[in-house]
């Protein structure tokens, strides 16, 4: 029996796993030890990835609305394609080349995000084109490009933490999101490292920790600039690192004499020792990582949070050293890969910005078009969709690896938008609660079926390999966009072959910020993954002009929506092991437990409500209500909920406040009423 190697479907970690064939349509999914990254382990979403295969919750042939009863039909692919291009055709004539909007997903290969640049760019000729990530780590993305020039997840390989002596979590629940991951966790601490960890819950990744700092959500920033303002009066600024590294320090450290101890424990409601007992642990370290995840990231003030952390970091002379520094964890598989080559608003391939005449003349030649072909930046995905169907903005969306109507921010009013649209089209494996609005629906192959590159969260690119053969009646996204581009008539050819997609793709990279012109698939396939550039960064130098990272002066603004008389509670939202993300894919997977939302909230909030663990509560915010039984835990502050984003529901109630520069709306925090 043939057993292939390749990745996991799902997050940025891109466990290697080996595919074996099952019976007529089935996967049996086996470890593969030889990969670094995971050395066999996958958390229980990866075993039961292959549950899909052969289910009938796949779809396996075009759906097309039905204008007399509304309902979705079976229609040929030729007939739905050429439905399709013909109405984005109609919609472009009657209101410009900027009515057709694209979005895409952080999931997708990096082919496929390549290719859906191209696409709007090229085929469509339109700006309004963005993606989920925008929601993922886009605000760690901008303070890694204002701090260090260059925007990586991490800067060195995963395995370099369990070498440092401690590692700050903030934000992120790895033991969940990442299970694997947690194994350096345990080494480090094994080797008499520390572990803290900074999260409004106590989670399983805080079981792990040596210092758990439990936050009132959406205040991270003032704890890094009190955290700094420690180490800097006990003189644990490393000033050779800073006079010779870094740019700024000064204006940093002016701002953060005000943050004394006290005046951050009333801001984040940690106690004034706590910030002591962390800041004596990182003064007396020797190597320090700091690790953001979308806890403190996911707020209006993601950048500038991220920002200050990296300022933490930056004092301690951490960044270019071994096993030290800070790093952002990723998110979705293909978090890193999915911002690089042209699926963003404001991007070329290579992380080449679009307003940027060399990046326009490199890629157009590349293309074969002329640079004055291509359309300027766009939207940003909130943006995006908040504009669709609004005099002015799209009146026509292709959508293709997310399912917006479950994870967008702020989520009724987003679903109106995509109902005002004159055309709504959908590809996806199953019938997710985006694809249900749609007015066709065309049915792709998924993970194990396809071959393509994922870049994971340290810039290893892997080669996720076609196991088995698709069922019959779907296609590859390459294929569908290689369909539209040929039916819009683009002027250029589209290749559906990944590799030679990739090599496309690696000739556009060349010379960018994120340059893919060495690696092919049998390198990737001889070295169990390639890094992009360098696996260890900074060792002699940063990517902005001079060569110096830059601290940032950071000001605290808080949390767009504060707790009042009406909203007393904060709302914050995230994830559970067994889900992932919209659900879209894991809900459908039988062995993994689908229970729906609920509320996590405390004993003390509990009693006060009249709620009762396992009894339904409701939770309502300015824009919606949920309700949902609610589970009552000592694990989780007092003044706040947590509701998981994984089902219809939370995000009816998340606030679509927006970072400045990053775009990200705010989904870890707004205020809230809990009725018990
Ligand atoms: N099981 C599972 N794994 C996943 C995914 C999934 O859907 N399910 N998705 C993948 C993707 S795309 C991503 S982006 C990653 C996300 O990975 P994580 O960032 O680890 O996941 P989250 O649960 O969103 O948030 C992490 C923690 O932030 C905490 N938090 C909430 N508000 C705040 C705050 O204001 N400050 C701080 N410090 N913490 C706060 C929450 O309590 C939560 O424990 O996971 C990836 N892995
Ligand atoms: N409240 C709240 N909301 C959040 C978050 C949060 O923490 N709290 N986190 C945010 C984050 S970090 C993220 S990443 C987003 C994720 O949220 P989404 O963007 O909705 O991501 P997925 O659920 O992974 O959706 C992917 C969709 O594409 C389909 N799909 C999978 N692979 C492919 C493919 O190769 N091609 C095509 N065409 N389709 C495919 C899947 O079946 C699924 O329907 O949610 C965000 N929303
Ligand atoms: S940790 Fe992520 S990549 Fe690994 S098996 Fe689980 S979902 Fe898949
Ligand atoms: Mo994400």
């Amino acid at each position: 029996m043939s057993v292939t190697e390749t990745h996991c479907p799902y997050c940025s970690l891109q466990c290697g796993m080996r595919v074996a064939r099952s019976g007529r349509v089935g996967i049996e999914i086996r470890p593969w030890e030889e990969f670094p990254v995971n050395q066999g382990a996958l958390c229980r979403k990866g075993w039961t990835a292959g549950e899909l295969r052969g289910s009938r919750e796949r779809l396996t042939s075009p759906l097309v609305r039905d204008r007399t009863t509304g309902e979705l039909r079976r229609a040929e692919w030729d007939e739905a394609l050429d439905l399709v291009a013909t109405r984005l055709r109609a919609v472009q004539d009657a209101h410009g080349a900027d009515a057709v909007a694209v979005f895409g997903g952080g999931g997708l290969t990096n082919e496929k995000a390549y290719q859906l640049g191209k696409l709007a760019r090229v085929a469509l000729g339109t700006s309004q084109i963005d993606y989920n990530g925008r929601w993922c780590m886009s605000s760690a993305a901008s303070a890694a490009n204002q701090a260090f020039g260059i925007d990586r997840g991490l800067p060195f390989p995963l395995a370099d933490v369990e070498q440092a002596d401690v590692v700050v979590l903030v934000g992120s629940n790895l033991a969940e999101t990442m299970p694997p991951a947690a194994r350096h966790l345990d080494r480090l601490r094994e080797r008499g490292g520390r572990v803290v960890v900074v999260d409004p819950r106590l989670t399983p990744t805080a079981e792990r920790a040596d210092l758990f700092v439990q936050p009132v959500p959406g205040t991270d920033l003032a704890l890094a600039l009190g955290l700094l303002h420690l180490l800097d009066a006990a003189g644990a600024v490393d000033e050779e690192y800073v006079a010779t590294r870094t740019t700024g320090f000064d204006a940093v450290r002016r701002a953060v004499a005000a943050w004394w101890p006290e005046r951050v424990e009333r801001v984040t409601g940690v106690a004034s020792d706590e910030l002591r007992a962390l800041a004596d642990l990182l003064a007396g370290a020797e190597r320090v990582v700091v690790l953001t995840a979308r806890g403190a990231e996911q707020h209006a003030q993601g950048t500038a949070t991220v920002l200050a952390w990296i300022n933490v970091a930056l004092a301690l002379g951490m960044p270019g050293r071994p096993s030290a520094g800070y790093g952002c964890l990723t998110g979705q598989g293909n978090g890193q890969g999915g911002r690089e080559h042209g699926q963003k608003a404001d991007q070329l391939p290579g992380y080449r910005m679009i307003d940027d005449p060399a990046a326009r003349e490199h890629v157009a030649r590349v293309w074969g078009v002329d640079p004055a072909s291509l359309p300027g930046k766009g939207r940003s995905a909130y943006e995006l969709l908040d504009a669709l169907g609004t005099p002015g903005g799209p009146r026509a969306l292709l959508v293709h690896g997310s399912n917006i109507v479950v994870s967008a921010p702020n989520a009724t009013h987003v679903t109106r938008r995509l109902e005002a649209l004159d055309l709504l089209v959908v590809c996806d494996l199953v019938m997710s609660e985006t694809a249900a609005l749609a007015d066709v629906v065309l049915p792709v192959t998924q993970w194990a079926e396809e071959t393509g590159t994922m870049t994971n969260l340290e810039g290893r690119v892997v080669l996720r390999q076609r196991a088995v053969t698709p069922p019959e009646g779907v296609r590859s996204d390459l294929d569908v966009i290689a369909g539209l581009a040929e039916r819009l008539g683009a002027p250029v050819p589209f290749a559906t072959d990944p590799e030679e997609v990739f090599a496309e793709l690696g000739r556009a990279s060349a010379g960018g910020r994120a340059d893919y012109s060495g690696i092919t698939y049998d390198r990737i396939r001889a070295e169990g993954g390639v890094f992009w550039g360098t696996p260890r960064m900074f060792a002699d130098g940063f990517a902005t002009p001079d060569g110096r990272a830059r601290f940032v002066v950071t000001e605290l603004v808080g949390a767009a929506e504060q707790p009042d008389a009406a909203y007393p509670v904060h709302l914050t939202t995230g994830r559970v092991l067994a889900q992932y993300q919209s659900g879209a894919q894991t809900r459908r997977i039988r062995s993994l437990p689908d229970d729906g939302p609920y509320v996590e909230m405390h004993p003390l909030l509990a009693e006060r409500v009249g709620a009762h663990d396992g009894q339904p509560v409701v939770v309502r915010t300015r824009r919606g209500e949920l309700s949902a039984p609610a589970r009552v835990v000592s694990t989780i502050r007092p003044d706040t909920v947590f509701v998981p984003f994984h089902w219809v529901g939370a995000n009816r109630l998340t606030n679509d406040a927006l970072d400045p520069s990053s775009r990200m709306p705010e989904f870890k925090v707004c205020a809230a009423e809990v009725c018990g």
